[in-house]
């Protein structure tokens, strides 16, 4: 898939609309999820035009990849899900349900989950 621009992370990168930032580095942004599924639901996202996991890995520079995996651990520490355990997700093309198309990683925590699927 084409990485669309306008897509509303592209915006929130851009600045053009706004978000509630938890954590911002040169690879990486992280904001509270609008519509949160837990007490602590966190997006990172990639700086780059990137749809999904495929797309990251063959076109991502190494020094983002490893920044912005570096940025999602830090992130998951600064909400403060480490000890207790949180669920990272990556919702990647139409079988998954993934609504926005730039890469993104849900950090889920503040309390046990349930099975991994549905
Ligand atoms: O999930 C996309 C996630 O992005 C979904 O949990 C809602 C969230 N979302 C959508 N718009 C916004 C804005 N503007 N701010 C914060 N969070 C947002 P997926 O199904 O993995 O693509």
């Amino acid at each position: 898939m084409a990485y669309d621009d306008n897509n509303i992370f592209a915006k929130i990168l851009r600045g053009e609309i706004p978000c509630k930032k938890v954590y911002e580095d040169d690879y990486a942004l992280a904001f509270h999820d609008i519509n949160p599924q837990a007490p602590v639901h966190v997006l990172v996202i990639p700086k780059g035009a990137y749809v999904g996991m495929a797309d990251f890995a063959a076109n991502a520079p190494t020094a983002l990849i490893s920044g912005f995996m570096q940025a999602v651990g830090k992130v998951a520490a600064e909400v403060g899900v480490v000890e207790e355990g949180y669920r990272l997700i990556a919702n990647d093309g139409p079988n998954s349900h993934q609504e926005v198309p730039h890469l993104h990683f849900h950090i889920l925590g503040g309390k046990r989950v349930g099975p991994l699927l549905d």
